[in-house]
């Protein structure tokens, strides 16, 4: 089985002080996060930007100066930028931040529902997305929240615009988007391209049990703030690290061994 990569999507878009004071919103906030989160056996971070009022963002000057807190740090830790942002942001938001080439930077196949609001991925849009990310060079997570954006996402990759067999990601338990069992996540894996690699980042109190089912039948997990607040039931994790070493914990169990930054960059295929 391939080595496990965890990423620690760390902030989210939607997840504010009000939920749990342990959410991080500053550059240095979200370092000091990525970087524990690395020491705790992530070796790749998810991350979305916020203004110093929590408002989520995308600002190209907010990603520069995290990702040089992390790497002045020493921290090696795979970066992956948001190009989902939050509900409503256009395209020109969401993708500047591109030009200063993350490792990979996600990328929606469609559109769906996001709870009471509507998060828009039209075909134009994606192309657009996909277009930017070729010209920086980052490499796309394909995140799919219905099983219609794993569809969509071979059509892209047979129309070029997005490089076979790819990385996905299934969002899975999000109100709107597929529902967060091992059946769900089992049909999903069926419908990769061939040598695609995959995780599973499980919505709220799914993110574990999935993350367990991901780990024992070889795929990748993603945990953290954004997705879920508890490391067990009613107990708040004081941080996404703290949702990495459960996950870390759950892998040892299982006998999956963690990979290390040389090898993650290996199975993503990043240079
Ligand atoms: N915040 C959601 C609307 C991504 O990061 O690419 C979109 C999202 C997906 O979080
Ligand atoms: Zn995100």
């Amino acid at each position: 089985m391939q080595p496990l990569i965890i990423t620690a999507a760390i902030c989210g878009a939607e997840v504010t002080r009000k939920d749990t004071p342990y959410v991080p919103y500053s550059p240095q906030e979200l370092a000091d996060e990525a970087i524990r989160c690395r020491a705790a056996g992530a070796t790749m971070v998810h991350l979305h930007m916020r203004e110093p009022d929590g408002a989520p963002s995308q600002r190209t000057a907010l990603f520069a100066e995290t990702v040089a807190l992390i790497r002045g740090a020493g921290c090696d830790i795979i970066l992956q930028f948001s190009t989902g942002g939050a509900v409503g942001m256009t395209v020109a938001e969401r993708a500047d931040a591109l030009q200063l080439k993350p490792d990979m930077a996600t990328l929606t196949t469609g559109s769906v529902n996001f709870g009471d609001d509507v998060f828009l991925n039209s075909p134009p849009m994606i192309r657009a997305i996909a277009a930017r990310q070729r010209q920086f060079g980052v490499v796309p997570e394909i995140e799919c929240f219905d099983t219609g954006m794993v569809d969509a996402a071979v059509r892209l990759m047979r129309e070029g615009a997005i490089a076979a067999p790819g990385h996905f990601n299934f969002v899975l338990g999000m109100a709107g988007g597929m529902g967060a069992t091992p059946a769900h996540l089992d049909f999903l894996r069926t419908l990769l391209p061939d040598g695609a690699t995959w995780s599973v980042a499980g919505i709220g109190r799914h993110e574990l049990p999935l993350a367990a089912h991901a780990i024992a039948v070889g795929g990748h997990v993603r945990v953290g703030l954004e997705d879920n607040l508890y490391v067990q039931k009613g107990v708040l994790a004081k941080g996404s690290y703290e949702l990495v070493t459960a996950t870390a914990e759950l892998a040892q169990r299982a006998g999956r061994q963690l990979a290390t930054i040389r090898e993650a960059r290996a199975l993503l295929r990043l240079s």
